[in-house]
């Protein structure tokens, strides 16, 4: 049994979805870490408290997988705060993989989920302030808010899992990073079961309407019982023109070990993009007996793995461009 979560704050995600491993299985458990993050107040920005759209708005975006015929998304959801939790009643209730925007909100009320307020006050104070410095939508320069929003760095190993945190004791130079915004979890339980989940609120200030890689399968998760899975983190314009998470897990399926398959995926990033100061992307690979690699663009991404061992917040295994 293991379960893998990008960032440290996946460390208390994963602590919170380990008995649901043990009791419930994997599914059951990338459900609970990725509830945890959406709700978690401290954890900045995965669900309430993520910052909004260029309009001000929250939208979030999830996936849930088991294998290529059993997964569901939703995207562009805007008044609920599990993502995971909508997409794994499409997953199990209707014939159909992806919902989106309005009617997907429309299927979770049918789904008796709960409607949750998505803008925190905090997030509200900082697109205000944003706007009034001009509401630029050129993310690769510091807009002012003292963080560059589209280069999410972990600099610190918090046993709290706290990433990016408020004032109180958080370095500045992670502080900066506050606004990061992505948990894709990986799991596999004691039958040997894979299961896969990512949430999102997407990009800060993005365009309305910009959906990510993280609810697309195949782009920000992917699961085949039959090779692996993977998830991925960072600039979702990045990971989808490569397909991200079903590359590495087809390089997994040709033969290739959980850090071959990540390492191929960041090289495959680093290769195909013109790439700038603030692009960042990682990636987690699963293999089918629960092996566990991780591999980022740049250097600050770190992985939280829980397993019979215990917890610990982990360095990538490969790192693509080694300068910070
Ligand atoms: C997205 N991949 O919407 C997400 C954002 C993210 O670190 O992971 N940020 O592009």
């Amino acid at each position: 049994m293991r379960i893998a979560s990008t960032w440290s704050f996946g460390l208390r995600a994963n602590e919170e979805a380990w008995p649901h491993l043990v009791s419930e299985g994997a599914l059951a458990a990338v459900e609970a870490a990725c509830a945890f993050a959406d709700r978690a107040p401290d954890i900045d920005s995965v669900g309430y408290g993520g910052l909004p759209d260029a309009s001000g708005r929250v939208s979030l975006d999830g996936c849930v997988m088991l294998s290529p015929a059993r997964c569901g998304s939703v995207a562009g959801l805007r008044s609920h705060l599990h993502p995971v939790s909508v997409a794994r009643r499409v997953m199990e209730r209707t014939p159909h993989v992806m919902l989106v925007g309005p009617d997907a909100d429309a299927f979770a009320d049918a789904q008796d989920l709960a409607r949750a307020e998505l803008l925190s006050p905090e997030a509200r104070a900082t697109y205000e302030k944003w706007l009034r410095e001009g509401g630029t939508v050129d993310q690769s320069k510091d807009s002012g808010l003292g963080f560059e929003p589209l280069r999410p760095v972990d600099r610190r190993h918090g046993d709290d899992g706290r990433l990016f945190g408020g004032s109180d004791g958080v370095p500045a130079d992670e502080a900066r990073w506050k606004h990061h915004d992505t948990i894709g979890c990986l799991a596999i339980d004691a039958r040997g079961v894979l299961a896969g989940g990512c949430s999102t609120s997407g990009t800060p200030f993005k365009v309305p309407g910009r959906v990510g890689d993280s609810p697309i399968i195949g782009h920000g998760l992917y699961v085949d019982p039959a090779a692996g899975a993977a998830t991925a983190t960072g600039m979702g314009e990045l990971i989808m023109g490569v397909c991200g998470a079903f590359l590495v897990v087809e390089s997994m399926r040709r033969g290739a070990s959980p850090l071959d398959a990540v390492r191929d995926a960041v090289e495959r990033i680093a290769k195909t993009y013109p790439l700038e100061p603030h692009h960042q992307a990682g990636f987690i690979a699963m293999g089918r007996d629960g092996r566990v690699a991780s591999a980022a663009l740049r250097p600050g991404y770190r992985t939280a793995i829980r397993d019979a061992e215990g917890a610990r917040a982990v360095e990538p295994d490969f790192v693509a461009i080694p300068e910070v």
